[in-house]
C-alpha cells in the first residue's frame, strides 16, 4: 500500500467536511494508521490567519495547505484537509504537487437547501442579510468537482455512513 495519502475534503460550508474529516481520522488512527487533520482550527486560526475570503486569498490558502500536505505526506502521514477549496484550479494545482495516486478528492456534496437548514454558526443566515459579503454558495462561486475520487452524498447519509465509504474506498485501493 501506499505510505501517506492526502485526502482533499471539499465541499459548502455545512456540509459535513471537517466532521466526517475528524471521524477517518479517527478511524485511521484505530488502525494504528497514523494520520492528522488540517482544517480551519488549525490553518486558518495560525498559519493562514493574514487571509481573508477574496478570490485571491482562497488561492492562497490552498497553495499554503497543499504545500503543507505535501509534507506531511512525505513524512508518510495520512493527512485529511477540511477547507471549501471552491475552485477547481486551486484544487488541482494542490493535487499537482503530490504524486500519482496520493492526493484523493472527496466530494463532500450537500445541497444548498441542506447547508442552509443546517447552518450551525449561523453563517448563511448572516450571507442572506448582507452582513456577510462573498459567501461561498450565497454571492461567490462553488465549483463542485467533476473527477473526485470519492463523492459523498451527505444530503441523505450520516457522518458514520460516510466516513465508513471512505475508509472502504482506502481499503479497496489498497492505502493500508
Ligand atoms: C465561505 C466563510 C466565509 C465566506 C467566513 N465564504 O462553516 P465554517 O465557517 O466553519 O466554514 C467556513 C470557513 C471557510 O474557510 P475555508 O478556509 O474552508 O475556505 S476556502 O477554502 O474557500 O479558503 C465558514 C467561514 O470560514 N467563512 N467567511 N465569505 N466561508
Amino acid at each position: 500500500g501506499h505510505k501517506g495519502a492526502l485526502l482533499w475534503f471539499t465541499g459548502l460550508s455545512g456540509a459535513g467536511k471537517s466532521t466526517v474529516a475528524n471521524t477517518v481520522d479517527h478511524l485511521l488512527h484505530q488502525k494504528g494508521i497514523h494520520s492528522f487533520v488540517l482544517d480551519g482550527d488549525n490553518i486558518r486560526h495560525g498559519m493562514n490567519k493574514n487571509l481573508g475570503f477574496s478570490a485571491e486569498d482562497r488561492a492562497e490558502n490552498i497553495r499554503r495547505i497543499g504545500e503543507v500536505g505535501k509534507l506531511f505526506v512525505d513524512a508518510g502521514i495520512v493527512t485529511t484537509t477540511a477547507f471549501i477549496s471552491p475552485y477547481r484550479a486551486d484544487r488541482d494545482a494542490a493535487r499537482a504537487l503530490l504524486d500519482e495516486g496520493e492526493f484523493v478528492e472527496v466530494y463532500v456534496k450537500a445541497s444548498l437547501e441542506t447547508c442552509e437548514d443546517r447552518d450551525p454558526k449561523g453563517l448563511y443566515k448572516k450571507a442572506r442579510a448582507g452582513e456577510i459579503k462573498g459567501f461561498t454558495g450565497i454571492d461567490d462561486p462553488y465549483e463542485a468537482p467533476e473527477n473526485a475520487e470519492i463523492v459523498l452524498d451527505s444530503d441523505s447519509k450520516g457522518i458514520d455512513e460516510l466516513a465508513g465509504e471512505v475508509m472502504t474506498y482506502l481499503e479497496e485501493k489498497g492505502y493500508f
